[in-house]
């Protein structure tokens, strides 16, 4: 077992492995290097985040919704998780090919570099200046690639230098430099994310003083509240706020630099700062906000105690143009909504807002400026980080989702769901016998006039709604199922809207205009 020629097999020659090593250590290292620079830049410097949203912004719709579909709120996860093995493979292939031609591998590595800061200085939020992290990244990778490749190279003598453990012990030592470089990249880019993501937090929950508003919203009556196990809260916490939008990294705006700029069809420009806007007569008002992309029965819905300006107010001062229909209000990262001009300035009071029950926009609700626009879903209306509202029309504009697929106007539909039971849930009757259920149903504009719910094939059944706190909010019902059997059963919903239209049976995805249909929820009684 110890001839010479065994001994020498084990001393690796040429290492195609080792190369792949140091192709991927280098790739770490240019990432590892962008992210901790993008902590002086724009959360949108770093590398990751900028290929990661232009690639969000190239996939079709389609491929979109099938990723959204299979991972639900963990798409960006997937997202990343798939660049970073798209990523290593590649930079494994530039180390292996780097093993007999060093110099083709560190022009690719560069290559890739350049690829990104390219993608970078496509996000509308970045400048030029936010190449530099990216840029720096490259410098130093490069190098340091062709380094790795040297070190991982056997020594040309290894193999004829039989036993001779001092190289043995030599190369040792440097693969395992290698790894550490590996090791030191990856603690060096996890640590620059946290950072980021603890900035953000900290952004969250900056504080400046919210102005009191000149018309308060009435309190939210206890009874809007179902007392009921398992019901949602009928204003939605801060923190339980469903979330959609397209960022991957939740934009980081400056109160203190930012603006909005009205433009378009009016009679004079307006540019407000945020003190200016803080300074304007604000109103409170609950509204209940709901996603297009909301399933029957979903959850992406929420209602929230909203402070802001009056769009309306803003226009008039800007005086809008005949012949505008339309306001396409647009977002610091290029997102834009397409709200018609009437939802905007009719007796609605859709707001400019700058606050969330109570405290100012959380970073992810649209710090410090969004849209809330009562009765439309938020893809046309609740534009968040808003930086400006271009006056115009449908003719000539188009927003962000109507390239993509989905209906230039969208006022929400009826909606009603069943909260409890969860679906497959078990309920027990209470001592009489009685089994409670309960949901919530909304009709932005219309209000919910009435709810129906429907056990097993049985009739439908007036339920007991809770005290509506305003037409542009959900309202929460209960059922007091007297004659309950145990075994299994199902429920259905359907609510009536204050137009007296009810509900329709016939389901439709939420593609390209919302979802439709009632919600029926499977369960058992003990
Ligand atoms: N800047 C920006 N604003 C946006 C979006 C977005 O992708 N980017 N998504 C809209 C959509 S589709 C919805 S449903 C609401 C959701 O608001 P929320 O995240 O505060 O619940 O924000 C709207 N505003
Ligand atoms: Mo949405």
């Amino acid at each position: 077992m110890s001839s010479p020629s065994h001994r020498s097999a084990a001393a690796p020659r040429s290492a195609p492995g080792w190369s792949a090593v140091s192709g991927v250590v280098a790739g770490l290292v240019l990432v590892a290097v962008a992210e901790l620079l993008s902590l002086a830049f724009s959360s949108s410097s770093a590398p990751f985040v900028a290929v990661g949203s232009a690639f969000v912004d190239i996939v079709p719709p389609g491929v979109k919704d099938l990723v959204i579909s299979l991972f639900g709120t963990r798409d960006k996860l997937v997202l990343f998780a798939s660049m970073i093995v798209v990523y290593a493979a590649l930079t494994a292939l530039i180390g292996r090919l780097g093993a007999a031609r060093p110099r083709p591998a560190a022009a690719l590595l560069a290559g890739l570099g350049v690829l990104a800061m390219v993608l970078v200085l496509t996000r509308a939020q970045n400048t030029a200046l936010d190449v530099v992290p990216t840029l720096v990244g490259t410098v130093v990778a490069v190098p340091t690639l062709l380094l790795l490749l040297r070190t991982v190279r056997a020594p040309a003598a290894a193999g004829d230098a039989a036993g001779d453990a001092g190289t043995a012990w030599t190369r040792r030592r440097s693969l395992l430099g290698v790894g550490a470089v590996g090791v030191l990249a990856v603690v060096a880019a996890v640590t620059a994310r946290s950072v980021t993501a603890s900035r953000e937090l900290a952004r969250r929950t900056a504080q400046y003083v919210l102005p009191a508003p000149r018309s308060t919203a009435e309190p939210v009556p206890a009874d809007a509240q179902v007392e009921l196990a398992g019901m949602p809260p009928f204003v939605t916490p801060n923190s339980e706020f469903y979330r959609i939008d397209t960022a991957l990294a939740v934009p980081r705006v400056d109160p203190t630099t930012w603006q909005l700029r009205i433009h378009g069809l009016v009679d004079q420009e307006l540019t407000i700062d945020f003190a200016q806007l803080l300074e304007e007569p604000m109103i409170e008002k609950h509204v209940t906000l709901a996603c297009v992309s909301n399933p029957v029965g979903g959850d992406l819905a929420g209602n929230a105690t909203w402070l802001g300006v009056p769009v309306r107010t803003l226009l008039e001062r800007a005086g809008v143009k005949d012949g505008a229909d339309m306001v396409l209000s647009r977002s610091i990262d290029g997102f834009t909504a397409s709200t018609p001009l009437e939802a905007l300035t009719d007796d609605r009071d859709s707001l400019i807002a700058v606050g969330m029950n109570g405290e100012p926009l959380p970073a992810q609700h649209g710090y410090p400026v969004r849209m809330v626009v009562p009765g439309l879903y938020g893809y046309v209306s609740a534009t968040k980080w808003l930086t400006e509202l271009k006056v115009t029309t449908f003719a000539d504009d188009v927003a962000y989702w109507s390239t993509r697929g989905w209906t230039e106007r969208g006022p929400i539909k009826i909606a009603s769901r069943v909260d409890v039971p969860r679906s497959f849930g078990e309920l027990s009757p209470e001592a009489d016998g009685t089994v409670m259920l309960g949901g919530t149903a909304w009709a932005q504009q219309r209000g919910i006039a009435a709810v129906e719910v429907r056990i097993d094939d049985g009739d439908w059944r007036e339920a007991e709604l809770g005290a509506e706190v305003s037409q542009d909010t959900w309202v929460q019902w209960s059922l007091r199922w007297e004659d309950a059997e145990p075994g299994d059963h199902s429920v259905t919903v359907r609510a009536t809207d204050g137009e007296r239209e009810v509900q329709t049976e016939e389901r439709a995805n939420p593609a390209p205009n919302g979802a439709s249909g009632w919600h029926t929820v499977r369960f058992s009684v003990a």
